[in-house]
């Protein structure tokens, strides 16, 4: 059986990315079971990241790697704040840090300008010195909230608000967000490139 190590330290990613590849021919292995080091993301893009964080793990564990660089775009921040997402409220914030700066950043942004979206750039390495990786993106539409909704997901899934399902990303079962989601577009795009369906 195939072994792919997955080149994320992010368990909720861990979580999301092992439900979509559940069931296919091949042994996913979070980086964390080789004690992979963490990777400084120096990229100005979703795809420099993410091509950073496959080929480091594909490096120290000489396995074919899938990286995930992803992140919020609001359109009224001009995109912000993208590729420093998880770092939006400082270098150490967590998830509740980030909304807490977004929401004061929107405060006096009227309902229809706090359009957003969610981006998600999948890459898979076939091991550290491939010269022509597999590249994948979904995007995921949606509407920052006022206020926190929802238990489920990680990130900013509280403030993400679904129009045609009327609740936050927070408040979708697992399976559902998985279906739609950002993560969810681009991973089917890369078992379709890899023909893994
Ligand atoms: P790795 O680099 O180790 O994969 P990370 O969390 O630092 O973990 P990123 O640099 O790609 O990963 O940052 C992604 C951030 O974007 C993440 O921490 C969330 O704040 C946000 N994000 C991405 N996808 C999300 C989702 O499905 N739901 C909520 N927030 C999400």
């Amino acid at each position: 059986m195939q072994r792919i190590v997955l080149a994320t330290g992010n368990p909720a990613k861990v979580r999301e990315l092992g439900q979509l590849l559940k069931g296919l021919e091949m042994e996913i292995l979070p980086q964390a079971e080789f004690a992979v080091p963490d990777i400084e993301e120096t990229g100005l893009s979703f795809v420099e990241n993410a091509l950073l964080k496959a080929r480091n793990a594909a490096l120290h564990t000489a396995l074919p790697a899938i990286a995930d660089d992803s992140g919020l775009e609001v359109d009224t921040l001009q995109g912000a704040p993208g590729i420093y997402s998880s770092r939006y409220g400082g270098s150490e914030a967590t998830d509740r840090d980030n909304i807490e700066k977004l929401l004061h950043a929107l405060k006096e942004v009227p309902e229809q300008q706090r359009t957003a979206r969610f981006r998600c750039l999948l890459v898979y390495m076939r091991h550290a010195a491939d010269p022509c990786p597999v590249i994948c993106q979904g995007t995921w539409e949606g509407y920052i909230l006022r206020e926190p909704r929802g238990e489920n997901g990680f990130g900013y899934d509280p403030v993400f608000y679904i129009p045609a399902l009327e609740c936050s990303s927070a408040q979708l079962e697992p399976e559902v967000k998985n279906r739609i989601s950002h993560r969810g577009k681009a991973l089917l795009q890369l078992k379709k490139e890899l023909s893994l369906m």
